[in-house]
Formats: C-alpha cells, structure tokens, sequence
C-alpha cells in the first residue's frame, strides 16, 4: 500500500479543553480522530476517541494559534510523518506508523458512539 502522510496534534483548545487530533490523510482529505489523552506507545494501552469532521490537507502542516471558532486555541505537533493503511473495513481500519512516536501497527476499532484506538505490535 502507497504512504500516506498523518499528524497527531496536541489541541489545547479554549472551549473543548486540551486533546489530542489524530489526523490521517484518506482519500484526498484529512479524517480526524479526537481523544483526551495522548495516543498509546505501548501495547495493551487503549484511548476512546470520537471522529471529527474532515479536514483540509493544509492542516497536515499547521502548528501555531488559532484566534476564533470552535477549534480556538494552540495547536502543537505531538507528532507527524507518514502511515499505510494496512486493512479497512467501515468498522476497522489496521495502520502501520512511520512517524516519530507512533511505530508499528495500530487499530481504530469502532466501539459505541465511538472509536478505539490501540497499539497491536511494533
Ligand atoms: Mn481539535
């Protein structure tokens, strides 16, 4: 599978409190994944997280302040490079990590309202 590119940003936005937005290029867009702690390092450490609207492929290089509308805040790259799309189904999608922090292969996993997030191996 082709590299795509992602970035996780640390979202310390005024209204929704600090979080942490998984962002990963599909498709020609930015999907958006938010969660309240940081994304897991390690295996056996799950994160809840809920997925936000699409997001223009600018925002792959956005770090800086962001003055007004619901996103008001400071945006700071946690981490960034490139990921595969391993396997994907409309519930599932399997992931391999090149980035700084993230490494291996991960899971989002729909789970409720929701999604899951998790390490499976390095
Ligand atoms: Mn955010």
């Amino acid at each position: 599978m082709p590299r795509l590119k992602f970035v996780v940003h640390e979202h310390d936005a005024r209204r929704a409190g600090l979080h942490y937005d998984l962002r990963l290029e599909m498709g020609g867009v930015l999907k958006d994944w938010a969660f309240r702690k940081q994304p897991p390092l390690e295996i056996g450490v799950k994160r809840y997280g809920v997925q936000q609207e699409d997001h223009d492929l600018m925002w792959l290089d956005f770090e800086g302040e962001i003055k007004e509308g619901y996103g008001a805040g400071t945006m700071r790259v946690w981490d960034r490079g490139e990921y595969e799309i391993l396997e994907s189904t409309g519930d599932k999608l399997v992931l391999r990590f090149y980035g700084s922090r993230l490494k291996g292969t991960y899971v989002l996993l729909r789970f409720k309202e929701g999604w899951l997030f998790f390490k499976t191996r390095a």
